[in-house]
């Protein structure tokens, strides 16, 4: 693991890259979350004020989900046949492998310069400059250092952008990664006029009465495995279906179904439109869920962590009781 000494030099060297640069690209992993997005956004628009040129984008499906559509410079984010094919100096963000960077992997291979900034443990360092640290909250907390070392200020949307990040991956200042150098950067955003209680509402509570209905349906079939403290629920292509929803929208459905007292471990399923399962893992600290996922070839925190499979979803969760 880096030391914190070492972090400094690798935000040294990539603020470094970016100043030389004609052009700066940024990208994150598929599928974003908040911060993904927000870290990806926050550094965007930081530069753009600056009047850098610069360009993000994330992997197809160029398409986010309802809760982060909010988020400041979504709109200006390009798809991934705009982004340059042979990025100057490109940067990723809460990107753990190239894997996850979709049809955006072929773009940052050709990068003369690649930054990756993340604080997955998993992450596999495949940057010319990898700015890892995983004992960061969120990769939003690594894009606010790297600001520092530019030398450049905050401006209102990165912030929104950067407590986004921030909110999303700390569970709403609830998990163990909260710090007083967490509540410390909260509070450094949120005096760029951060909407507050509208983006906690539009995050993580608001959801439409369809979506609620399908989370009644797949929490109704929800099977907890009481000896193995297991507890897990799948959302298929005929529930979407039948509920008139996008599968985007069940991307919170975990931390309803990790409510459950009686389970260490939680697992949600979710069936793409193209076949593929996208596996969800939390675990409250007895399990360190990241192992479970590398062993299916994916990757994460010791807390939530993730894989794609395209078994069938009976065979997937015998496959991982087993491993429990
Ligand atoms: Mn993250």
């Amino acid at each position: 693991m880096s030391t914190t000494t070492g972090v400094d030099d690798d935000i040294r060297a990539a603020a470094t890259a970016i100043e030389g640069a004609e052009q700066v690209c940024l990208a994150c992993h598929v599928h974003p979350d908040g911060d993904a997005l927000g870290s990806t956004l926050g550094l965007f628009h930081v530069l753009r004020a600056a009047g850098a040129d610069v360009v993000a984008s994330f992997p197809h499906p160029f398409l986010v989900a309802p809760h982060y559509r909010e988020l400041p410079g979504l709109d200006l984010m390009v798809p991934p046949a705009s982004f340059p094919e042979h990025p100057e100096v490109m940067a990723t963000f809460d990107c753990g492998s190239l894997a996850r960077l979709g049809d955006l992997g072929a773009n940052a291979k050709a990068a003369d310069t690649l930054i990756v900034v993340d604080h997955h443990v998993s992450n596999e360092r495949y940057g010319t400059i990898n700015v890892i640290d995983p004992a960061a909250a969120a990769s939003g907390v690594l894009v606010r250092r790297l600001i520092g070392a530019l030398g450049l200020e905050l401006t209102r949307d990165a912030a929104v952008c950067l407590y986004a990040a921030l909110v999303c991956d700390t569970g709403r200042f609830q998990y163990d990664t909260t710090t007083p150098a967490v509540f410390d950067l909260a509070s450094e955003l949120v005096e760029f006029d951060v909407p507050v209680s509208r983006l906690s509402r539009s995050l993580f509570e608001e959801h439409r009465f369809e979506y609620l209905q399908l989370v009644a349906d797949v929490l109704h079939r929800a099977e907890l495995c009481r000896e193995q403290r297991f507890v897990w629920t799948a959302v298929t292509q005929a529930d979407v279906a039948r509920h008139g929803v996008t599968i985007d929208e069940a991307e919170g459905l975990i931390d309803i179904l990790r409510r459950t007292a009686e389970a260490e471990v939680t697992c949600v399923l979710k069936e793409e439109a193209d076949g593929v399962v996208r596996v969800s893992l939390r675990s409250l600290g007895d399990v360190d869920v990241s192992v479970l996922a590398q062993d299916f070839g994916g990757g994460g925190h010791k807390f939530a962590a993730g894989f794609n499979s395209s078994q069938p979803i009976p065979e997937i969760v015998a496959r991982i009781r087993t491993h429990l």
